[in-house]
Formats: C-alpha cells, sequence, structure tokens
C-alpha cells in the first residue's frame, strides 16, 4: 500500500504532480500550506483586515472558509461569510441550508442576502421575463451583490472560491473569443477603485479542483453537492475544462503552471480604462448606468442598486 511521503502512514491521496503522497491529516496541512502561501505570494490579506467570504453552499466554498478560519488568528484578519439566496429552487434551499451549517460549525459571522426576498424575483423568474439566459443574469446580480457587500460592510477584500480549474478554463474560453479585458481579470487580486469596487481576492488560484473537492471531504466540512441545474454539463465550459484535465494527465501540473503564468502577466492585458460611477447606485458602471441597475430597472421600473447598499449599510450599522 502506497505510504504518505511525510509520515509513512496509508495514503489517501497521490499527487502526481508534486510527486507526493499524502495521509488525510498531511493531505490537509499541504493544501493550508499551499493557500497561505498564494495569500503571501500575491499579497491577497494584510494583518487587520476584513475578509467577506462569498460562499455559494458548494465544496470550494467549503474549502475556502475551512482554511481561511485557520489562517485568520496566524495571519490576524477578520472573517465574514456572505451567501446570496438564487431561489434556484431545491439547488438554492439545499446550498442555503449547507452555508448556514458551515458557518455554524466554524462559528463565523454569516451575512444571507435572499433575491427573490429582496428584488421580488428569483433568478430564474428576472431570466424569464428579461429574455436572458439565467447565468447571465446570475452573474450581473451575484457581481453586483458582492461588491455592494464589500464596501458597505467595509471590507479589505471580498474572497471567491475558484479554484486553478476554474481560472485555467476561464481564461482559456476568454482567449477563444478574445475577450483579453476578461483575461486581465483573472489574476489572484484585483484591486480597488475608490468607492467604485472592492478589492477582490482568489485565495484557492493554485488549488486544483480535485484537492478542494477532498479537503472539503476529510474535513467534513458541511457542502452541498449537487450541481445547480442551470450548469449545462455539454456547454462550452466544461469541454474546455475536460481538455485541460487531458492535458493534465499528459503533462502534470501544467494547469498550475499555466495559472501562475497568468498571475504574473495577468496584468498586461487590456483593461477597461473608463470606470465610471452608476449615476442611480454610485458604484462601478461602464456606461454611466450599472449592469444591475439597468436589469433592475427594467424588471421593478426604478434601480434596486440603491436598496441593495441600504441593506448592507443598515446590516453594518447593526454590528
Ligand atoms: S449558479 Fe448562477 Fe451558476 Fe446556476 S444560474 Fe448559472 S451562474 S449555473 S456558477
Ligand atoms: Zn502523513
Ligand atoms: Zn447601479
Amino acid at each position: 500500500m502506497a505510504k504518505c511521503s511525510i509520515c509513512g502512514k496509508p495514503a489517501v491521496v497521490d499527487l502526481r504532480y508534486a510527486r507526493r503522497r499524502f495521509c488525510a491529516e498531511h493531505f490537509i496541512e499541504f493544501v493550508e500550506r499551499k493557500i497561505e502561501r498564494s495569500i503571501k505570494e500575491y499579497k491577497m490579506i494584510g494583518k487587520r483586515d476584513r475578509v467577506i467570504a462569498a460562499i455559494s453552499g458548494g465544496k470550494d466554498s467549503a474549502t475556502l472558509a475551512g482554511v481561511l478560519d485557520r489562517l485568520r488568528d496566524r495571519i490576524g484578519f477578520e472573517l465574514i461569510l456572505l451567501h446570496i439566496d438564487l431561489g434556484i429552487s431545491e439547488y438554492s434551499r439545499k446550498s442555503r441550508e449547507a452555508s448556514v451549517r458551515l458557518a455554524h460549525r466554524l462559528g463565523l459571522e454569516l451575512v444571507i442576502f435572499d433575491v427573490k426576498e429582496m428584488l421580488g424575483y428569483s433568478i430564474p423568474e428576472m431570466a424569464l421575463r428579461l429574455r436572458r439566459r439565467a447565468c447571465s443574469v446570475c452573474g450581473i446580480v451575484k457581481r453586483y451583490v458582492m461588491n455592494a457587500a464589500g464596501i458597505e460592510l467595509g471590507a479589505d477584500s471580498v474572497a471567491t472560491g475558484h479554484n486553478a480549474d476554474d481560472i485555467g478554463s476561464y481564461a482559456l474560453k476568454e482567449f477563444l473569443f478574445q475577450n483579453l479585458e476578461n483575461i486581465g481579470k483573472l489574476v489572484p487580486v484585483s484591486e480597488s477603485i475608490d468607492n467604485l469596487a472592492v478589492r477582490k481576492i482568489k485565495p484557492l488560484y493554485t488549488v486544483y479542483e480535485k484537492e478542494s473537492f477532498l479537503y472539503s471531504l476529510l474535513r467534513e466540512l458541511p457542502y452541498y453537492h449537487e450541481e445547480c441545474p442551470h450548469a449545462r454539463l455539454d456547454s462550452l465550459d466544461f469541454t474546455i475544462k475536460e481538455f485541460l484535465n487531458k492535458l493534465e494527465e499528459k503533462f502534470p501540473s501544467i494547469k498550475i503552471q499555466y495559472v501562475k503564468m497568468l498571475a504574473r502577466k495577468g496584468s498586461n492585458y487590456p483593461k477597461i480604462v473608463e470606470a465610471r460611477s452608476c449615476r442611480h447606485c454610485g458604484l462601478l458602471s461602464l456606461g454611466g448606468e450599472c449592469s444591475f441597475c439597468r436589469i433592475t430597472r427594467r424588471l421593478r421600473k426604478s434601480p434596486a442598486g440603491p436598496m441593495v447598499r441600504r441593506y448592507f449599510s443598515t446590516l453594518r450599522n447593526h454590528s
């Protein structure tokens, strides 16, 4: 039986790319060290920072919250969890439950933003009325809510659970369509823009999807394992991920090398030059009205951005 490269106990995982095998305890330590190194190398979190970790209820969120929780005392930062309930039937109900259990298990504060309750429509209802794909509406809502929460709750950064597989496949997809500005956003840290956009960080930048899954499993962290029903398995994203997996099989560690290269060179990609303030809510927009205020104005006759900001600022005043 294969043995752990550190203690010699039976190994539970063989990481070919790292040429090491680990028992559960040393695998957990390996993942935590790797994330801590990325946090330091890319200067993601400083002492006394207030960090909001956006959690969906899935395995990557569990790993993100689980590792940040263990690092918060060592580095010395404050951690708050944010869950956005998208109102997507059973999937959202179970994801929310898992997020609540995760926060409870780690003893962390959890802020929940319920899309249907706040905006009057769930994501699928919004998509139907706007005649857009659920994922495109969902992306606009999630980005806006995370940013508004970050600004209003006074966060130094908002952390998301994107892993190396996600980042590699997004970057490749954007390259295929030559959306170069979007590749520039896939760096480990997107700096804040004064009062318009909060700083965003990706602590799982060099963690493989399989490692994230195994980490949350071995630590028995609560997470919901089903995919969102709107995630299409035949989609281009999925095929690109499969292609990268094939590359990785043949050339172990190529995905990590790829994202690390992206971290180094990502700032060379063109950036959106003119950041403006939305005339309704005052947050980041490109044309004077942000996408969130535009879609909610079409749905509800009045833009919902200011109301979302007020919701989070009230929470801050009560905490
Ligand atoms: S949650 Fe939202 Fe994803 Fe579901 S509707 Fe699409 S974007 S697939 S990460
Ligand atoms: Zn061991
Ligand atoms: Zn707006």
